[in-house]
């Protein structure tokens, strides 16, 4: 029987999901690549399978991907296809993760994935965590052209709307929720779907999620796949060319003309680091710069 082609709409260790006519069907890897411990394929990938042997054949070219170093592990593709990546936070005890925010927009970016920062459970913020999210959302907007949203999941109109006013481009479908555990990326999800998916209550004492969500994920919702992803502690971006991923440091930095320096403070003539060290207001472009030399010396 000839190869059919279909999509990954669910990932595990040993195989994917594939819809095929009205059923989602489990495909195993080539064992060619369980034995190398290699992941060819991700949520969102267009593939080939054996409908007989119950086997992916092929995988078709990616229009674009977003893909994830990690640490003592084989680098990951998340998704492909993606019109959208949503990096969801929220407030714990009153502040946002603002090293997390940076190493995951940044990430994104370099990746030229299409990106917008979520912060979740509006409807349990007071007044300070409204004013701190207007200070960052302006910031960020401004700065980087990052749309910035307060969002709650027990509102869906207000999610439904978001997505009206977008333009489902066909060939890249996917819109994948990226975060760290708890922050209520199922919860949007559901919200938009009207399904229920599995959710956990956060710990109360950390604020941390459970990892409830253990598999990724596509759910159809209008033209879209809407990708629930697990939580993630961190994100490694690539450490060349850095500095330029921050245009906020570049245009408020002095000139620097050492050569191969990386202006962290490793470098104590470094115009630009001695700038940031002796910068005494702890403003969000401080904030950035100690993102930024957490980011390089931090890289894995
Ligand atoms: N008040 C409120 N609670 C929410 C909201 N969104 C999620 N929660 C709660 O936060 C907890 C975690 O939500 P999940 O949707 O499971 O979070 P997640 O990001 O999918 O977590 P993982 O699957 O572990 O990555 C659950 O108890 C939800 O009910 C929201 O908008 N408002
Ligand atoms: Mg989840």
């Amino acid at each position: 029987m000839s190869d059919f082609q279909t999509r990954v709409v669910a990932t595990s260790a040993k195989g994917v999901w594939c819809p095929v006519n009205d059923e989602v069907i489990f495909f195993h890897l080539p064992s060619k690549y369980l034995q190398q411990r290699q992941y060819p394929c991700a949520l969102g990938d267009l593939v080939t399978v054996d409908l007989t042997q119950s086997c992916i054949t092929g995988l078709l070219g990616r229009p674009n991907q977003l893909t994830r170093k990690r640490r003592e592990k084989a680098t990951q593709t998340v998704a492909s296809h993606i019109s959208k990546a949503i990096i969801c936070v929220s407030f714990v005890k009153k502040k946002l993760p603002l090293l997390l925010i940076d190493r995951m927009v940044t990430g994104v970016m370099q990746q030229k994935v299409p990106c917008e920062l979520w912060v979740t459970k509006r409807d349990t913020w007071k007044s300070a965590e409204e004013s701190l999210f207007e200070t960052i959302s302006e910031y960020y907007t401004q700065e980087l052209s990052l749309q910035v949203r307060g969002v709650s999941g027990l509102k869906p109109d207000s999610i439904h709307s978001i997505f009206e006013c977008w333009k489902c481009d066909p060939k890249l479908p996917v819109v994948v929720f990226l975060g760290p555990s708890g922050v209520g990326k199922s919860t949007l999800i559901s919200a938009l779907i009207g399904n229920a998916i599995e959710v956990n209550s956060v710990n109360p004492k950390t604020g941390k999620g459970r990892h409830t969500t253990s598999q990724p994920q596509l759910y159809p919702y209008n033209d879209y796949l809407l990708g629930d992803c697990p939580g993630i502690k961190t994100w490694f971006p690539e450490p060349d060319d850095l500095f330029n991923c921050f245009p906020d440091l570049v245009s408020r930095s002095p000139e620097c003309d050492l050569d191969r320096c990386d202006h962290t403070p490793n470098f104590s003539r470094c115009p630009i680091s001695m700038y940031w060290t002796n910068h005494s207001e702890n403003d969000l472009a401080s904030s950035r710069y100690k993102s930024y030399v957490d980011i390089l010396t931090n890289p894995f």
